[in-house]
This record gives C-alpha cells, sequence and structure tokens, in this order.
C-alpha cells in the first residue's frame, strides 16, 4: 500500500502537538515551523494559531507576537509599556497583556486536554486517593461566572527596590508592566471540587501547570505549581476557560487557568493539568523558597507565603517622556490594590513638592484597577519626576518607601516616572 508520506507527517506532527509524541534534539521552534507549514496548527474549533515562526520574539518561547513599542522583553517574559495601555479600557487587550512564563508557552490541543482532580482531601475508599478527571465540555456544561480581575507578578516594580532605594533584589527586573486586567469566564473551582468529592478535612489544593518542568540553579523543580488554602479556593477561585471573551490564548494559559482573583500573579496556574486536594498542608518550592519575604526585617525562615498583592499606581506614560511648556496635557493612569478598591489617587508633577487630587474614573472596586487622569501644564523647562500615590478603600496609602526583601516581591512604595518638559518651539 503506497504511503502518503505527507498525511503521515501531518499526523505525526498532530501527535507532537498533543504530547504524544516525542522530539528530542530537535527544537521546538522547528518543530512549530514544521508543523505551520503542514497547516496542523489549528484549535478544535478550526481556527488557525500563530507560531514562533510568525513573531518578532525569537527564543522568548512565547507564541503572540511582542512588538517593541507594545512590550519590552525579559528573558522568557514580556512586560507590558504603560503608554500602550493609555486608551485601553478596564480590560487589557490580549495582543498587550504582559506575559509571565518560567519555561515557554506549550500549545494545548483542548479536546485531549483532561484536569484531574485527586487526593486525600476527597472522598474515596480509606487510604486510597480518589481521582475524578474533567475534560473542557464538562466545564463548559457547568454554570460559567465571570469577573474582573488583575493577574499581577509579585515582583512587579521590583527593579525599584534598586533605583529609589539602592536595595540588593533577585528575580527579572520588572518596571511597572508586570501587571493585566482581564474579564475572565469560567467555572467556580468550588463546584469542581463538589463534583469532584471534596471531604471537610481538605486544607490545601495544589494545582499544577503542564509546561515544561522548571530547572533553575541546576535543579529541577518539577512542573509550577503552588499550594492554594481551601479557604480561598471555595471563596472566589474559578477555572477561567476565556479572556476578553475569547477562548484562553495560548500564553496566558490555554485550554484553561487558575484565576485567584487579588493574590499574587504565581497563584493563577496556566495550563492547568491536575489539582491535588489534600488533608494535609502541602508544600512547593513556590511556597517554600519562592514567594515568602526575606531579609534582615523579616523572620529567619521568612515570612508566611505572601497571599493579597499591594497597592500601586502607574502613568501611561512612557519612562523620560517629553512635555511642551505652556502646553495642557492630560495625564492618565491607573491605581490598584489587593486590599480592595481605589478611594483616592493624588498626584504631584513636581516630583513630589506638591499634590493634587486626580479624576478617578471607576468607581472602587476589588480585585481590578481605577483609570483617573490630572491635567497639567508645566511653565519651567527641564527635568522633573510625576508621581502618584493611591488609598485604597481599607484606607492604605503608598508609603515613600517599601521594607525591601531579598527577592523584591510586593513593592508599594510611590513610583518616581522621569519626565522632561521642553519648551516649545517658536512658531
Ligand atoms: N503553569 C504556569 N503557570 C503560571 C506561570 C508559569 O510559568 N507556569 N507563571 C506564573 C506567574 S509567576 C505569573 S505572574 C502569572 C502570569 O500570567 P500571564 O502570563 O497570563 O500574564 O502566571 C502564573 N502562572
Ligand atoms: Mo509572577
Amino acid at each position: 500500500m503506497p504511503i502518503d508520506e505527507s498525511a503521515y507527517d501531518r499526523r505525526r506532527l498532530r501527535q507532537w502537538l498533543a504530547g504524544e509524541a516525542r522530539a528530542e534534539g530537535v527544537s521546538r521552534r522547528d518543530m512549530l515551523r514544521l508543523a505551520a507549514a503542514a497547516g496542523v496548527l489549528t484549535t478544535l474549533a478550526g481556527r488557525p494559531v500563530r507560531a514562533y515562526a510568525d513573531t518578532p520574539a525569537p527564543g522568548s518561547g512565547i507564541v503572540k507576537p511582542l512588538p517593541p513599542e507594545l512590550f519590552t522583553i525579559r528573558g522568557t517574559n514580556a512586560e507590558t509599556n504603560w503608554s500602550a495601555l493609555r486608551g485601553t479600557g478596564l480590560h487589557t487587550p490580549v495582543d498587550r497583556f504582559f506575559v509571565r512564563n518560567h519555561t515557554s508557552t506549550p500549545l494545548l490541543d483542548e479536546a485531549s486536554w483532561r484536569l484531574k482532580v485527586w487526593g486525600s482531601g476527597l472522598r474515596g475508599a480509606p487510604g486510597l486517593d480518589r481521582a475524578v478527571e474533567f475534560d473542557l465540555h464538562d466545564l463548559r456544561r457547568l454554570p460559567s461566572v465571570t469577573l474582573d480581575a488583575f493577574v499581577e507578578c509579585a515582583g512587579n516594580g521590583r527593579s525599584y527596590f534598586t533605583s529609589q532605594q539602592g536595595d540588593t533584589v533577585t528575580g527579572t527586573a520588572w518596571t511597572l508592566g508586570a501587571i493585566g486586567s482581564a474579564r475572565w469566564r469560567g467555572v467556580r473551582l468550588s463546584q469542581v471540587l463538589r463534583l469532584a468529592g471534596l471531604t471537610r478535612h481538605a486544607v490545601d489544593l495544589q494545582p499544577r501547570g503542564l509546561d515544561d518542568e522548571y530547572v533553575t540553579g541546576g535543579v529541577n523543580l518539577g512542573r509550577v505549581r503552588r499550594p492554594l488554602p481551601v479557604a480561598k479556593a471555595l471563596d472566589d477561585v474559578i477555572l477561567a476557560y476565556e479572556m476578553n471573551g475569547e477562548p484562553l490564548p495560548h500564553d496566558h494559559g490555554h485550554p484553561v487557568r487558575v484565576l485567584v482573583p487579588s493574590w499574587v500573579g504565581i497563584s493563577n496556574i496556566k495550563w492547568v493539568g491536575d489539582i491535588e486536594v489534600s488533608d494535609q498542608p502541602l508544600y512547593s518550592p513556590w511556597n517554600t523558597d519562592f514567594y515568602r519575604l526575606f531579609g534582615p526585617s523579616h523572620p529567619a525562615e521568612g515570612s508566611a507565603p505572601i497571599t493579597r498583592q499591594t497597592l500601586k499606581s502607574a502613568f501611561e506614560t512612557g519612562s523620560g517622556a517629553a512635555f511642551d511648556a505652556g502646553v495642557r496635557h492630560r495625564l492618565t493612569g491607573r491605581s490598584w490594590s489587593g486590599a480592595g478598591g481605589i478611594r483616592r489617587v493624588e498626584v504631584s508633577t513636581d516630583a513630589g513638592a506638591t499634590w493634587r487630587r486626580a479624576d478617578l474614573h471607576d468607581r472602587p472596586r476589588p480585585a481590578t484597577w481605577s483609570r483617573w487622569s490630572l491635567d497639567w501644564r508645566p511653565t519651567t523647562p527641564g527635568p522633573t519626576a510625576l508621581l502618584a500615590r493611591a488609598t485604597d478603600t481599607t484606607g492604605r496609602t503608598q508609603p515613600d518607601t517599601t521594607t525591601p526583601n531579598t527577592q523584591g516581591y510586593l513593592f508599594d512604595a510611590v513610583v518616581r516616572h522621569p519626565v522632561t518638559v521642553v519648551d516649545r518651539p517658536a512658531t
């Protein structure tokens, strides 16, 4: 029987994409280029998927295009440029939503994707762990919920520990662009847990991603996973399959991610493949070594694992932007808090000497941001700094400095945004 070489190749590539074939020694970039050429990069719905080969971000492991006007690439991550958020609504478009990957974006096939829920916190025969599987159909059949929430890396703003405070910290040197806020749709995790047979004895959950194992400093830490207390899981956590009204994009966890409103970015496990439900506390490097506060002002074993994000503000303006003197400019920005909504924002256009109230454009809402604006007519040419200082609905105001921690998490001090006022050319 004659062999149809190209059909065989397409089948093989499909299997590779579905994780059913091995391709050791071949780069995933080359494999994806092959797959794109063979026309097998299509999702279930038949919509074409963009391959790495089309993107201007070689080596980042991120699928979507990362044009320099929208993103600053930092290793395997892409930081959103704040100037690219000006004029966008409450929901960050996917084309400019930051990406934080420990390794690289896997291309998962939603038809073969399964979520396994397992562990000692589920009903089952004594001594035997029970496991329940859900496919995307199962999840989509359940009642859905829609919510607005930011995803923000715990290390967002980390570089200011060094540039503003002179502290030495480790980790990706983000400015303020490791945040985006989207409209997420999915199913309540509490409902899935109940269907899986959650017992009163469950204390911790541990969702785990299907992306590659994370190797750092020569040590393989395994797949990205972080324990989540049952109380939070039952409160407002969802398994999200849509972002801004579209199926979840590959870079943001396709087909399903965990969405943990207001908590540090790492809680929002992308490409979730299984969730352990345990009647004993769980640990992973992501709640022992990482995501605790270490340093002289913290306990030797570190703080408790960090949970909520903190309070921050950012201008939708590039660093070093020039403003014509004698002209009225509209400064715009956003503030957000992991503890509640935003009640007040004050802005200084003279490096902190005087402050004015900004106009808030969104009512205070938890888990997402509030947009604000303020008009400014600079007079004196020269360098200055724009500062924004938010107060949230718990009454907390951004401080002038943040107590440092060695890994540079939860920076919340007022950021000095350098700009220049220039003389308007005579006309
Ligand atoms: N499986 C998996 N989930 C993950 C990560 C990852 O590398 N792998 N990164 C985490 C971190 S540190 C952050 S800040 C957010 C980033 O989400 P985003 O890339 O959709 O913006 O995803 C979290 N979930
Ligand atoms: Mo993160």
